[in-house]
């Protein structure tokens, strides 16, 4: 019998038209060391916004291309700034999960070259935005949760829309594509789980093009 201790069933959901939810697809656990693995090579950093200050989620990437931030904008870049080398190789085992999720909306062939890799420590959240910096809005957004869960918000094509609030959970993945591929979303901020006591973290890995 189903109860509140057995593990979710993997299962698909369409939130909204380009917006799917794979719940429970991936064993979070499986992806850790790989993701411990590039940190030893780019490490996470709080990069400088725009606006002058240190971004409360630390981040780094892996492939070919990964997003950057500095005062004077955002850019993906072939390099680390902070080693001057190329980004840590974007592991099969992550590009095989992209293209499979996005083969499941009905995108074949997405070929990401870009993994940016958030981490939030409790109390910190990512703003409202949108993700725009990518070449072709054709090409997903593939995104995988991991650690403790966030509430996700998105308002569709207004940043003063209508929030609507998504639970993800660790080892949850989103596809966002065609009319979701610019809406504005955020993070709010991440609350411990008592239920977790060794948890104190979130990882949220996305899957981009972006060339
Ligand atoms: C909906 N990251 O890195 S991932 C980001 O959990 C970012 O770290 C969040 O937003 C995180 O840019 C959310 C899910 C996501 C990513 C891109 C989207 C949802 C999106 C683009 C449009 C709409
Ligand atoms: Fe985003």
């Amino acid at each position: 019998m189903a109860d509140l201790f057995s593990p979710l069933t993997p299962h698909k959901q369409e939130i909204a038209p380009g917006l799917t939810l794979f719940k429970a697809w991936v064993n979070g656990g499986e992806f850790i060391h790989t993701i411990e693995n590039i940190l030893n090579i780019s490490p996470l950093r709080h990069m400088m916004t725009p606006m002058g200050y240190a971004s409360k989620v630390a981040m780094t990437n892996c492939g070919p291309f990964g997003w950057a931030s500095n005062i004077q904008g955002y850019q993906y870049l072939p390099t680390d700034p902070l080693s001057g080398a190329p980004w840590p190789d974007l592991p099969e085992l992550f590009s095989k999960l992209a293209q499979q999720v996005a083969a499941e909306v009905g995108l074949d062939n997405f070929q990401p070259d870009a993994c940016l890799i958030n981490k939030y420590e409790i109390g910190v959240g990512m703003g409202k935005h949108q993700d725009r910096d990518e070449l072709n809005f054709h090409w997903p957004i593939v995104s995988l949760s991991l650690g403790l869960s966030a509430v996700f918000q998105v308002s569709g094509n207004q940043r003063n829309g209508k929030n609507f609030n998504i639970l993800l959970e660790d080892g949850d993945v989103l596809v966002i594509h065609g009319p979701a591929r610019q809406f504005f979303h955020g993070i709010r901020p991440i609350k411990a789980d008592p239920m977790q006591p060794n948890l104190h973290h979130r990882y949220n890995l996305t899957f981009r093009k972006a060339h």
